[in-house]
């Protein structure tokens, strides 16, 4: 099993994202879970036999962000086994971090936890590493991939420079442009990437 943790800041496209992994790897015949833990624009649809959908919200206030996490996922495994789970982050601290907590506290045989797979919204980047902030640095240093959405928004330059400062941070990162909305760019390619 799977886990892949998608993330970027909110309206970069992660839900998107998701639900267009979700239908393709359904289509393959696998079954997908996914760990919500923010509530935005985009909406999931209900749970169904191929797809469920569990929300990281703990009613323990002094609960740590990962230990939600790491919750829901022992929750939702105690009643699906999903062949690929995605967590949809918003900002968060260390993601190695979560992904050390997975790997100790979640008991799945043949566990294997992606790195962050790190979404930017193309019209908000500002592709300058003076101006980007410690927490998306440290977001971008700990991800395998980083896939450029909404690129429909921006000109070609602009995609070259978000990319050029992508690599520059991260000389090992995996980049994938595309548009979600005019369905064009890498994504089958992406696809191939988590396969
Ligand atoms: N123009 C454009 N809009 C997109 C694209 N992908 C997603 N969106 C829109 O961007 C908004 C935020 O997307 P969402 O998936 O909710 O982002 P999230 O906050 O990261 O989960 C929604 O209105 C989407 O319809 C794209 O490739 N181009
Ligand atoms: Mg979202």
């Amino acid at each position: 099993m799977k886990i892949i943790m998608i993330g970027g800041i909110r309206g970069s496209g992660k839900t998107s994202l998701i639900r267009r992994l979700a239908g393709h790897f359904t289509a393959r015949g696998l079954k997908v879970g996914i760990v919500v833990t923010e509530l935005g624009e985009i909406e999931y649809n209900e749970s169904s036999d191929e797809v469920f959908v569990k929300h990281s919200v703990s009613d323990c206030v002094s609960c740590t962000f990962r230990y939600d996490v790491v919750h829901a996922l022992i929750d939702m495994f105690s009643t699906f086994t999903p062949d690929i789970v995605f967590i949809e982050i918003a900002g968060i601290a260390f993601p190695g971090r979560l992904e050390e907590d997975i790997e100790e506290h979640v008991d799945v045989a043949g566990l294997e936890v992606i790195p962050v797979i790190y979404m930017v919204d193309a019209a908000e980047f500002i592709p300058d590493t003076e101006k980007i902030p410690k927490f998306v640095i440290d977001q971008i240093n700990s991800a395998a991939a980083a896939c450029i959405n909404r690129i429909d928004l921006v000109e070609g330059e602009k995609i070259e420079q978000i990319k050029y400062v992508l690599e520059k941070t991260r000389p090992s990162i995996h980049v994938f442009c595309f548009s979600l909305k005019l369905n064009k760019g890498d994504l089958d390619d992406l696809i191939q990437f988590l396969s």
